[in-house]
């Protein structure tokens, strides 16, 4: 089995299926390691060794099984070919199944109480394969063992085992690494690099790591201590609909907008937006956003990110082509200009509800807005409980000044892996955000709306960031 596995290794990185350099993934971030296994497809002596690798590795373990489901789409032909080399039935689950649809989730033969082996070509985190696990388990169907053939060893194994899964996996990315060092194809510093890169891009606490005490109070309990209508409505809602995820949808068009606010509007907390990014915004905007917002129970931020004095934003914010106080519930500042700032647009926003976040950090590399920048920031919002709500920040955990727990934190630059662009922005994982850094709410831009499923990116993102608060919860 060692020289059989050895041998599929080398073969995976002759057909790229398996890649190190320099890679920027679709998300944004660069990554010394890529993994593409759609391509095996084309390879009918990699698939058969695949599917045979992983059969052997399920029988090796003594997992047993009724029959089998695929994770839309790359497992799909490994376990058909399982299943027709062995004999064991298959099930699929279909990927787009609307929720007012008729059409079945899974589909296949089956009887309730069977057990089902889930079958994956690649684990991360352990999200995407909970998607196929929880439909078969609604279906009556038990799961109790998921195959893969490569497990990035970035957390997916204790996630899977959270929910009681067991994880049986061919390849241990340590594996790959470890064979193709041996061949000369990888040398030992890029070897460290991708082991850097997989340690620093962790999606659950590492065993045998320190746990930390839980020290968060929950949304609930913080809707209580706000005097700001917005944040008390907001620390409800996402108790409430169980997501503190706020999407950056910053699309070219408020066409394009709108669509995504009905798409993603079930999964979300809070719906960021730059409506100047806009050439086709109209006085309607407002009026349609607010009436997604309704239907699908979440937030407006328009990120405005005003700096100029108290005179100046009163007009920026209640007139001008966007009428931003009109139609958003939630807009930000900078604190550049002083406090004036604040009472202007509090004279304009407070009688309609609205709240204010402070830029008290930013997720820019070179961010000025640091020290004794951010302690003004909480200095300032005390002044003001009624109407500034929370901050944008990036570290509220180690903030050297106290700030009111009504107040919330909003943390943009986020991925599920660390990493940056090539303008500065720097991204941390949901877990960091929420458990390390001690922020409320992820904001994800690039990751959820250049996702070529950006609905079920969002699932993943409100997932990671819902486990995140809960484990960190008192
Ligand atoms: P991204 O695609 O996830 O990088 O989008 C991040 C969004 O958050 C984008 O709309 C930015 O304008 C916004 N942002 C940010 O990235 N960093 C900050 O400090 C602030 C806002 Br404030």
């Amino acid at each position: 089995m060692d020289a059989k596995i050895d041998a599929l290794v080398m073969r995976l990185h002759e057909i790229e299926a398996v890649k190190f350099g320099e890679f920027k993934l679709k998300s944004g971030i660069m990554s010394p390691i890529y993994v593409d296994l759609r391509v095996i497809v084309s390879y009918p002596d990699v698939l058969t060794a695949v599917a045979e690798c992983m059969w052997e590795t399920l029988k090796a373990n003594g997992a047993t099984f009724d029959n089998m489901c695929g994770v839309p789409y790359t497992a799909l032909p490994i376990a058909t070919c399982m299943s027709l080399a062995h004999d064991c039935p298959m099930l699929m689950r279909r990927k787009e199944v609307k929720a007012y649809g008729t059409k079945k989730q899974i589909e296949g033969a089956f009887e309730a109480g069977q057990t089902c082996l889930c079958v994956e070509d690649l684990v991360t985190s352990g999200a995407s394969v909970m998607e196929t696990v929880e439909p078969l388990e609604s279906v009556g169907l038990k799961v109790k063992d998921v195959v893969v053939l490569i497990d990035r060893e970035q957390g997916g194994e204790a996630r899977l085992a959270s929910h009681g899964l067991r994880l049986h996996s061919v390849l241990p990315l340590s594996r790959v690494l470890k064979t193709l060092e041996a061949a000369g194809k990888m040398s030992s510093e890029l070897v460290q690099n991708v082991k850097d890169f997989i340690a620093a891009n962790q999606t659950m606490p590492v065993a045998g790591a320190e746990v930390k005490k839980p020290t968060r109070m929950s949304y609930t309990a913080r809707s209580e201590l706000t005097d700001n209508a917005c944040a008390k409505q907001l620390f409800k809602l996402m108790e409430t609909k169980k997501t503190n995820l706020c999407v950056a949808a910053d699309v070219d068009t408020a066409k394009e907008l709108l669509e995504m606010a009905e798409i993603l509007g079930p999964e979300i907390c809070m719906l960021k937006t730059h409506c100047d990014l806009y050439p086709d915004f109209t006085e309607s905007f407002g009026a349609q956003l607010m009436a997604i917002a309704e239907k699908h129970n979440f937030m407006i931020f328009e990120d405005r990110k005003f700096a100029d004095i108290g005179n100046t934003v009163v007009g920026q914010y209640s007139s001008g082509v966007h009428k931003i106080a009109d139609w958003s519930h939630i807009t930000n500042a900078h604190i550049v200009p002083g406090s004036g700032i604040i009472d202007g647009l509090k004279s304009v926003g407070l009688s309609k509800g609205r709240g204010l976040l402070l830029l008290a950090e930013m997720s820019s590399k070179g961010t000025m807005a640091k020290g004794e920048y951010t302690e003004a920031a909480i200095g300032m919002a005390a002044q003001h409980p009624d109407f500034v709500m929370g901050f944008i920040s990036t570290n509220p955990k180690a903030w050297k000044a106290e700030w009111s727990k009504g107040l919330i934190n909003m943390t943009p630059g986020v991925q599920l892996q660390v990493g940056g662009d090539a303008m500065g922005q720097q991204y941390n994982t949901p877990h960091n955000v929420i458990v390390e850094n001690g922020s409320d709410v992820i904001i994800v831009g690039r990751g959820i709306y250049k996702a070529s499923d950006p609905a079920a990116a969002a699932k993943e993102y409100r997932a990671a960031g819902w486990e995140a608060y809960q484990t960190s919860i008192a």
